[in-house]
């Protein structure tokens, strides 16, 4: 069928899945959340029974396929990520297709460009006018890319019907969180209508509940024929995530789907067509400078525009996320970040401010002037932060200099700042991040990450920064 919904679950899951190195007890009760997952999203067909226990099955190869699509490590068994992953908030469509972009194929799409449509009822979460600007809004999204018009009705059927809670269809909803609202692809009838599920807490622009506009968005492209993208940072992407509806551009990757259907927007010109228009990094650019580069609690995180890979010891493949999925109020294009064994936090820094974080919470007091960590009031941001397990200092790259911070007596030593090619041979230009991991101090700089024997300071390699990425997809 054409149903397509979108499935929400609690944002304490996203903790779970950076913080949750053992693997945890799979549960039952997990097991039949899983395999119900598959079901709706992987097509999977099999009849119930324990999800883990059943050995190469179709549960295994279904496990395989959504691990692959979610870039997390195959295993083909309900490890603690996967099921991690399965809770995160999320859309309600299949994710069988692996693929950037995709849409619902055969002819589904509209043979006109001139749509109209309806906002049969409102939500009580927000005013009329918020609601009006909100659906506006979403369907601008997808108009200033293609040669779509949206004309509003008040009366009779509109090309998509919208509307709140109880809606006539055979896809109920499911209460707060789990399923946020569905949309049809494009057809006569319900063909391209979006239903929003009125449990939900749906907001104009804050954090705290569901922006109605990224929401309708989201299912906009469902009505227009776009399926689910496996690029994290697309809007087509299955995830729910916040972003700031006063700041948000379509990303690259929703452009290509939604013009492969429907062509460019012929009001724009096409030698400049969307300068601003965000991509998501590419673990196999190896020109990538990255931001920043930090361990927690032995994971390997790789910071860069909005996003982050993830690198556990026991996976191959580094799962890349929006910074906000797991730090809502996190900064993102970084300067710097570490990990602060003495305090359990990962601090993150931009700016003159630095930001801290347990688990996925911003700890109270912060953000924070650079300033308290001693660093004098002439640097205005500094380029890479490193915590040498050898001295047990954390050093601060600023230009050609580092600072060098002493975490037990909190102080910044005296003597500094000094140059940086002193401690590190043939270090000439730039740190653009740093860490330290098996023995080595890794030393980025441009392209580059100089990699140094932590016992002789030796430089061993020269490298490239998607080294640790493993450029495997695409
Ligand atoms: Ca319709
Ligand atoms: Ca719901
Ligand atoms: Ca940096
Ligand atoms: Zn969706
Ligand atoms: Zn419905």
């Amino acid at each position: 069928g054409n149903m397509k919904t979108f499935n929400l679950s609690i944002l304490l899951s996203l903790a779970v899945a950076v913080y949750c190195v053992p693997i945890s007890q799979v549960t039952e009760q997990d097991e039949s959340f899983a395999e119900s997952y598959l079901k709706k999203f992987f097509n999977l067909t099999e009849e119930s029974g324990p999800v883990v226990r059943r050995g190469i099955s179709s549960v295994t190869k279904k496990l395989s396929e959504m691990q692959r699509f979610f870039g997390l490590q195959i295993t083909g068994t309900l490890d603690a990520d996967t099921l991690a992953m399965m809770k995160k908030p999320r859309c309600g469509v299949p994710d069988g297709k692996i693929a950037r972009f995709s849409t619902f194929g055969g002819n589904l799409k509209w043979e006109k460009n001139s749509l109209t449509y309806r906002i049969v009822n409102y939500t009580p979460d927000m005013s009329a006018t918020e609601v009006d600007n909100s659906i506006e809004k979403a369907l601008q999204v997808w108009a200033k890319v293609t040669p779509l018009r949206f004309t509003r009705i008040y009366s009779g059927t509109a090309d998509i019907m919208i509307s709140f809670g109880h809606h006539g269809d055979f896809y109920p909803f499911d209460g707060p969180d789990g399923t946020l609202a569905h949309a049809f692809a494009p057809a006569a009838g319900i063909g391209g209508d979006a239903h929003f599920d009125d449990d939900e807490t749906f907001t104009f622009r804050s954090n705290s509940g569901y922006v109605l506009f990224m929401v309708a968005a989201h299912e906009f492209g469902h009505s227009l024929g776009l399926s689910h993208s496996d690029d994290p940072g697309a809007l087509m992407y299955p995830v729910y995530s916040y972003r700031n509806p006063e700041t948000f551009t379509l990303p690259r990757d929703d452009i290509n789907g939604i013009q492969s259907l429907y062509g460019p927007n012929p009001d724009v010109d096409p030698r400049d067509p969307n300068p601003t228009a965000p991509t998501t990094p590419d673990a196999c650019d190896s020109t990538m400078v990255l931001d920043a580069v930090a361990t927690l609690r032995g994971e390997l995180l790789f910071f860069k525009d909005s996003f982050f890979w993830r690198s556990y010891p026991q996976s191959n493949t580094p799962q890349q996320t929006l910074i906000n999925n797991f730090w809502p109020d996190a900064p993102d294009n970084i300067d710097a970040a570490y990990e602060s064994q003495q305090l359990d936090k990962l601090l993150l820094f931009k700016g003159r401010r630095v930001w801290a974080f347990n688990a996925y919470d911003l700890v109270l007091g912060y953000p924070r002037s650079i300033s308290t960590f001693g660093l004098p009031s002439t640097v205005r941001k500094v380029d890479a932060v490193l915590y040498d397990v050898e001295s047990r200092k954390t050093l601060f790259f600023v230009g050609d200099n580092y600072y060098s911070y002493d975490e037990a007596r909190k102080t910044m030593d005296q003597g500094f700042p000094k140059r940086v090619d002193e401690k590190f041979s043939g270090l000439t230009s730039k740190v653009t991040a740093a860490f330290q991991y098996r023995g080595f101090t890794y030393i980025y700089s441009g392209p580059y990450m100089f990699e140094y024997s932590l016992r002789t300071g030796r430089l061993f390699r020269v490298l490239k920064n998607n080294y640790f990425l493993r450029c495997t997809k695409y």
